[in-house]
């Protein structure tokens, strides 16, 4: 397969001012008519270069221009597409092919998900509709009519509805017009036996726009909190960054077959059901919050993406990772800033950290592809928003404002670039990023080594801040970056000391040199720094703080994020500890202090109860392993279930009353406090069932049996999967079955719960699973719950010494990818990562990844990922 680079993009031969197109849908034939209004660019040079369309998996049926067929000579059908003859500056192209949705289980172009018509555009799915320049640079102005049968009564697409009707034979037809330009990702057609229902909002400048949410008759009553959020995030975003609602209709449709979370297309969002529906008997909190920020994420890219697009996709980052920054803010400002920034941080920390230090590393923009679907990574969407964030953070909040009015000014009703961005906010303000620039063009995680040193005689305190950011082999040597790090610096008694002449507790750092020295002055007494406040910025910091100071910055620091960080700090020191004791024979033990830290924790009632849940809530095998150098998987699974299990029976006599003062039975609410609340109390409810005593796992048994929401009833469950005995387990699994099957996303929660046990067995039942009639390869949500659960969510028994789990993924993989290479390509990650890996588990990885390759036949998604990890 070719990779695309950056640096060959040229502007398009051809502009599309306008696109026509006709839809006759039927399952296996539907007849696709296009009339597009070409022009030579003026912006590319000279000539008339044959026109270059993409095409996959299409019937061409006819050829004309300006209304003559075209004879066979003047075009050709490629393996990418077609290319034209072209002898006029300026004409009418028409098209005629034909496409086969139902057959269609990659589920880009147009697809059938439950008898009902959709489509998935981005990246470069318009090109399996029908013959076009489909790349984001060319926007055009389309006019789309459905003809459908009447068993499909409702006919969608982007913009405002201009007719519809009957035809003669007895089916019926819709046409739709979008009045602003956009580029072909953005297309979406759905057609389907649909029920909405509908709201209106009143914009800043007193426009009324109707609202509507589409689904299948059965989840009408899932619909409100979907609703509910997407009146927030229009409200928001006019008084965040003053951007006003643009059509007179806005429109959402749940999808049950979808490859992500959902698409942001013109005036007609499509998403994943488990990403907009929601009934408090049937969804968890966190749903609700994904749910809330999905909406808020997909509607802010009517600006960010839509009105301002991407040139080209290398620059994804620019609507992904502004949209992403944008939908955190806005979560943050409806929930609980601090938990939404330690959530966000885990996953960063986590899940992109190593993706950055894996085989397919790349910056927010990267410079080459196989495969656009592939680079939809957390690098480029959450990596992507920490760069914008930091901006935000180096220019304060007004100016970051006055760069993203001036950015939406400029490239209204354009394709715009990464460096469009950062001119913007330098522009509006005056000020140079040229440094800051680096994040966009350097890939891996920095590492900022900080040490510190007082003089008692002057009272100078001075922090040194080495930066270093180790790369992979293939990339130049990576230049400094402009990074900036708040910092507080506490003194004996845990206040914030003034750190400088105009009385500020807090700084922002601005580091840019390799190493650099930052001095404060008037200390009696060396203060204890608080680095990386609210973590300003995507690095890891090392500083050799103690046990006995993490734990004075988790009782006393002022920055909620830094009290969290320090008890991860804390934890992480515990489990290396413990890993060192298992490895060398030692006896394992968790030092007395750290237990009396989390009981203080735990019995601190006036600390936000989301916050003492995070604290207590151990970091996860895979974050343990991102930061080790070479991971010991088995070390990692010993420590982390001794400190636990610890942790739980030292802890019992508060967990209990903490999980009881909590337990009442109040109407579900998901709002702020009540989800804290709960939170807490499910967090002290899985301690307890790790100590494996009766009355523990009796009280578990009987949240399972009395819950009245979902969010208590799945947290039960999941406690009775991992630590009840084995008659309980397998009749609570039967009984919350038979109570949910036709409820598809509680059947994915109930799929996935089961999947991730870290109980042994877990892969025999996983492959009883794939066969159970819950089941269904072609949907990926079913996939992600039970491979993906597996293979992301299960540490322990994903890596058996033996290789089991990996191997049964590669063969999952190889054929998946027949089926949906996008999901296939998805799966096979965790087993890339085999370089950090000790050698009996990297050894099989290496293994399973080249009977991949063997097998031959497969996806570019798949060939790049498998094939960049093992050279
Ligand atoms: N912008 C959307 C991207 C998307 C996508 C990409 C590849 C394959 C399938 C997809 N479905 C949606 C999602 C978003 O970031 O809003
Ligand atoms: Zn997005």
């Amino acid at each position: 397969p070719k990779t695309i680079y950056l640096k060959d993009y040229q502007v398009p031969d051809y502009l599309v001012d306008s696109t026509d197109l006709h839809f006759e849908l039927e399952p296996k034939a539907t007849l696709v008519k296009s009339q597009l209004k070409i022009r030579r660019n003026p912006k590319a040079g000279q000539g008339l270069p044959p026109l270059l369309l993409d095409g996959i998996d299409l019937e061409l049926l006819s050829i004309a221009i300006d209304g003559s067929i075209l004879p066979e000579v003047s075009y050709q059908e490629t393996l990418q597409g077609l290319s034209i003859l072209v002898d006029k500056p300026e004409f009418i192209l028409e098209i005629h092919n034909r496409i086969n949705p139902e057959d269609n289980t990659s589920l880009e172009g147009l697809y059938l998900s439950n008898g009902m018509y959709c489509t998935q555009c981005e990246a470069e799915g318009f090109r399996k509709i029908t013959f076009y320049p489909d790349r984001p640079d060319v926007m055009s102005k389309f006019t789309t009519t459905i003809v459908a049968p009447k068993d499909h009564p409702v006919l969608l697409s982007n913009g405002n509805q201009i007719d519809f009707g009957d035809c003669e034979d007895g089916r019926h037809f819709a046409t739709w017009e979008d009045p602003f330009a956009k580029p072909s990702y953005l297309f979406a057609l759905v057609a389907g036996d649909l029920e909405n229902v509908e709201d209106t909002f009143t914009t800043s400048s007193g426009r009324e726009v109707k609202l509507q949410i589409f689904t299948e008759a059965k989840n009408i009553g899932k619909c409100e909190h979907a609703m509910r959020s997407l009146k927030k995030a229009m409200s928001w975003d006019e008084e965040v960054y003053g951007r006003e609602y643009d059509l007179d209709i806005f429109m959402i449709v749940a999808v049950d077959h979808f490859n992500m979370g959902a698409m942001e297309n013109k005036g007609l969002n499509i998403f994943n059901s488990a990403c907009v529906l929601a009934s408090p008997e049937t969804a968890t909190d966190s749903a609700f919050q994904r749910i809330e920020s999905i909406v808020g994420h997909e509607y802010f890219h009517n600006w960010s993406g839509n009105r301002v697009t991407c040139r080209d996709w290398f620059q994804l980052s620019l609507k992904e990772g502004f949209t992403v920054f944008r939908d955190a803010e806005f979560s943050a400002d409806m929930n609980s800033r601090a938990v939404k920034r330690i959530e966000d941080v885990s996953l960063l920390r986590t899940n992109q950290f190593a993706e950055d230090a894996g085989p397919m590393s790349h910056p927010i923009r990267p410079d080459s592809y196989i495969e656009i679907s592939n680079f939809y990574t957390l690098t480029v969407y959450e990596k992507g928003a920490e760069v914008v964030r930091m901006l935000h953070t180096l220019l304060g909040k007004e100016k970051f404002r006055k760069g993203s009015d001036l950015y939406f000014e400029r490239h209204d009703g354009s394709a715009a670039t990464c460096e469009d961005f950062i001119l913007s906010m330098e522009d509006a303000n005056q000020v140079n990023l040229t440094q800051f620039r680096h994040w966009y063009s350097q890939a891996g995680t920095p590492i900022l080594e900080v040490t510190d040193s007082f003089d008692q005689a002057t009272g100078r305190y001075s922090l040194k801040v080495s930066q270093s950011c180790p790369t992979r082999a293939n990339q130049d040597k990576s230049l400094p970056l402009h990074i900036p790090i708040k910092i507080g610096l506490l003194d004996v008694d845990g206040n914030n000391s003034i750190l400088n002449n105009e009385g500020d507790i807090e700084e922002v750092l601005e580091v840019t040199q390799p190493e650099q020295l930052f001095e404060f002055s008037g200390f009696r007494e060396k203060p204890l720094p608080s680095l990386l406040r609210d973590f300003s910025a995507p690095v890891k910091v090392r500083y050799p703080y103690t046990g006995k100071q993490l734990i004075f910055l988790m009782r006393n620091d002022s920055d909620t994020f830094n009290r969290w960080d320090a008890s991860q700090r804390l934890a992480f020191m515990a489990l290396t500890q413990l890993q060192q004791d298992y490895r060398s024979g030692e006896a394992l033990q968790l030092q007395p202090e750290l237990i009396e830290a989390y009981r203080d924790v735990l019995k601190d009632s006036t600390l936000d109860p989301a916050l003492v849940a995070e604290i207590l809530r151990l970091p996860s095998e895979q974050s343990v392993a991102e930061m080790n150098d070479l991971i010991d998987a088995e070390a990692i699974v010993v420590a982390r279930d001794f400190a636990l299990k610890t942790l739980a029976t030292a802890l019992a006599p508060e967990l209990l009353q903490r999980y009881t003062a909590l337990d009442h039975q109040k109407p579900y609410s998901p709002n702020a406090k009540d989800i804290a609340e709960r939170s807490l109390k499910n967090t002290c409810l899985s301690y307890l069932a790790a100590t494996e005593k009766d009355d523990a796992l009796n009280i578990v048994q009987k949240q399972f049996e009395t819950a009245g929401n979902m969010t208590d009833s799945a947290a039960a469950l999941s406690a009775l999967i991992n630590y009840g005995s084995a008659p309980k387990v397998d009749s609570a699994i039967q009984e919350f079955y038979q109570r949910w099957k036709d409820d598809t996303q509680v059947v994915e929660l109930w799929l996935g719960l089961q999947s991730s046990s870290a109980r042994n067995g877990t892969l025999a039942n996983i492959k009883n699973l794939i066969k159970h009639p819950s089941f269904e390869i072609k949907n990926p949500n079913k996939v992600r719950a039970v491979l993906g659960g597996f293979a992301n969510r299960n540490f322990k028994q994903f890596h058996k010494e033996d290789g089991s789990g990996f191997f049964f993924i590669a063969e999952q993989v190889v054929m998946l990818d027949k089926i949906n290479p996008q999901i296939a390509a998805r799966l096979v990650v965790p087993i890339t990562r085999w370089q950090k890996y000790s050698d009996d588990l990297s050894g099989k990885m290496r293994e399973a990844l080249q009977g991949i390759l063997d097998s031959g036949g497969l996806s570019k998604d798949v060939f790049e990922v498998v094939s960049k990890s093992i050279n």
